[in-house]
């Protein structure tokens, strides 16, 4: 397990981090790998860019072949880093949202005890971060990402058709006013506790491509440290808008990277990935190819 020894060194420092980390930026994205634990079930949020699937045959975020159980996410930890000994960290991405249910929490603190010195990654819809980024911390977890696709109502009501808080449904522009101010009170709270965020934006064209600078500015201002574009994967009920090109990407990036540090690397992950992002699938061994399972959403 020569990653753990590796490990031993880390501290939280960014700097650090990004050595050890696959997607911080630096070399480490072809050296190291993650472990992703499906653990989240359930959303309280819709993104009408968002197909909630279950299965063994697609390659993207929101997609597993099943719920894993907290209980046996240390048992997994264990196996997956005898797949792959370069595994550094282990991240929960959903399928669901991370913080619609207990699960992930759960999931670090049992992971934390076992294995103090993986980096623990938790990515969210940052809807509830606001309320349980001292938990997160608590249970070890020091890197994190929120998906922020728009800063400005108008535009994120354009993505997001409906918000569930505290038991009630709000909808349009309501709704997209309620999740950005959480997800800007989430990310200025963890980032004061000294957690790397990293914020995600899927590239909608037409929708948010021209809106990236200002959201890279506010995420930054917010204590953002990273950023890293996703183009769309056209699907549900944005399917009539056609994915970005790759000129479109590249001006994206270009707009986000006059604010913040834009990582290029990214792999879309499925929510039960594990590996060297890119290099290695060992996903359908550590978790098997189930495909009878129930549907769920992804974070
Ligand atoms: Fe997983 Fe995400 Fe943590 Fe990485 S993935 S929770 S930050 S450990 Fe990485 Fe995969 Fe891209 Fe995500 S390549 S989809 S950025
Ligand atoms: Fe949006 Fe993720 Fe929830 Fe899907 S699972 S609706 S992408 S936050």
């Amino acid at each position: 397990m020569a990653s753990l020894n590796v490990l031993n060194k880390v501290n939280n420092d960014f700097s650090h981090l990004s050595k050890l980390h696959p997607c911080l930026g630096g070399d480490a994205h072809s050296k190291f790998g993650r472990l992703h634990l499906p653990v989240s079930p359930a959303c309280n949020i819709q993104c009408k860019f968002c197909k909630r699937d279950c299965n063994s045959n697609e390659d993207r975020p929101g997609v597993a072949n099943g719920i894993l159980p907290p209980t046996d996410s240390v048992e997994t930890v264990k196996k997956a880093l005898e797949l792959c000994p370069d595994i550094t960290v282990v991240g929960i991405a959903g399928p669901g949202d991370t913080l619609a249910t207990p699960h992930a929490i759960e999931t670090f603190k049992l992971v934390d005890k076992a294995y103090p010195d993986l980096i623990k990654c938790l990515s969210t819809n940052g809807l509830l971060l606001y309320k349980y980024y001292q938990d997160i911390y608590d249970a070890g977890v020091r890197t994190i990402t929120v998906t922020v696709n728009g800063v400005d109502p108008k535009i994120q009501s354009q993505i997001i058709s409906h918000i569930v808080l505290d038991g009630k449904i709000y909808y349009g522009e309501e709704a997209a006013e309620i999740l950005i101010k959480n997800q800007l009170k989430g990310i200025e709270a963890i980032s004061k506790l000294g957690v790397v965020v990293k914020v995600n934006s899927v590239l909608i064209p037409g929708i948010n491509d021209e809106h990236i600078e200002t959201i890279a500015k506010t995420v930054k201002e917010a204590g953002a440290t990273l950023y890293n574009i996703i183009p769309l994967i056209p699907q549900h009920d944005l399917s009539h808008i056609p994915a970005p090109d790759c000129v479109q990407l590249d001006k994206a990036r270009i707009d986000a990277e006059k604010h913040l540090e834009v990582f290029r690397h990214c792999k879309h992950c499925r929510a039960d990935a594990c590996g060297i992002p890119g290099k290695q699938d060992l996903s359908s061994k550590l978790y098997g190819t189930n495909r009878n399972l129930e549907t769920f959403s992804h974070g």
